[in-house]
């Protein structure tokens, strides 16, 4: 049975109208009405199949056996191909004309949100739809239609996906600039991610430490849940949209 949706608080009605510096991290819930498949599940929303992610998104199985990453992520793009923005990508694109400082900080590889019209998303744990050389981090797009890349054109080497595998470092600078956003923004938003993957689920707490209102928006509770001034209830694709009505 569908939950109902938490209605929108007075006080978080006030802070929407008023903020200027607003941040958003979203991971794999935002895409769920998509149809991207989460990676733990929540809101009877569908899952990627079966593997573990801490094992096939490791970088000791990057050591170890390159082929079977790239299986997955070649998989994984022929999944997200056809896939468009949903509500939720819609009306966050919208809150930068609105606000503003919005910052989009997403754990997603997917590029909906850009495919929706935000701009300068940060993105902590890459891009599948790059590749990255293993030896001299040259990076390549992979066009939709496209395999995967062959040996890196500048120095022969091999190619791996673009994506921040556990074990691995982010993207150099890319959590340090959505650091700097957290530690001065006065709202923000934690939507569709299950707060357990770090460094990101560090971010809410960052916000909420200089004294930012901190909003979860998600069908199931999480390990922050118990830790925001609020908790909207229900899907990222329902909830966001009421924002600009
Ligand atoms: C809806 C919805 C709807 C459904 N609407 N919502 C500190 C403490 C403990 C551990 C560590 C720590 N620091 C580092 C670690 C280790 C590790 C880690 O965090 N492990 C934990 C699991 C314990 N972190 C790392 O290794 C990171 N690197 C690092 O820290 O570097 C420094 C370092 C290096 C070496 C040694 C030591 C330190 C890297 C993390 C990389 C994560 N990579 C992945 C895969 C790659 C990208 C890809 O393939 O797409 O990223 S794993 C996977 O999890 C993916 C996601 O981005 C990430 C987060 O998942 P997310 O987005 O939260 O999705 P789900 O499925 O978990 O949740 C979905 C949620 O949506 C649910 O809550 C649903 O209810 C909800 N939902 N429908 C709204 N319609
Ligand atoms: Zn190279």
């Amino acid at each position: 049975m569908q939950s109902p949706i938490t209605p929108i608080s007075a006080e978080l009605r006030r802070l929407f109208a008023s903020s200027t510096r607003v941040l958003v991290l979203t991971g794999a819930g935002v895409s769920a009405e998509s149809g991207v498949p989460t990676f733990r599940g929540g809101g009877n929303s569908s899952v990627w199949k079966g593997i573990p992610v801490e094992e096939i998104a490791s970088a000791d199985t990057l050591q170890r056996d390159l082929p079977a990453v790239w299986e997955w992520f070649d998989y994984r793009r022929e999944v997200l191909r056809t896939l468009k923005p949903n509500p939720a990508h819609q009306e966050l694109a919208r809150w930068q004309d609105r606000f503003a400082e919005l910052t989009v900080v997403t754990q997603n590889v997917d590029r909906l949100h850009q495919k929706a019209g935000s701009r300068d998303v940060i993105e902590l744990h890459g891009n599948i739809w790059r590749a990255r050389c293993i030896n001299c981090r040259t990076c390549r797009d992979i066009a939709p239609h496209e395999g995967r890349p062959q040996a890196c054109r500048r120095c022969g080497e091999s190619m791996r996906p673009d994506v921040v595998l556990f074990g691995e470092t982010l993207p150099p600078g890319e959590f340090e600039r959505a650091t700097r956003r957290a530690s001065r923004c006065e709202l923000c938003f934690v939507v569709g991610t299950s707060s357990l993957v770090y460094p990101a689920a560090s971010l809410p707490e960052i916000a909420k430490a200089v004294g930012a209102y901190v909003c979860e928006v998600n069908p199931e509770r999480t390990p922050l849940s118990d830790r925001c001034d609020e908790v909207l209830t229900g899907k990222a694709g329902e909830i966001l949209p009421l924002f600009g009505t």
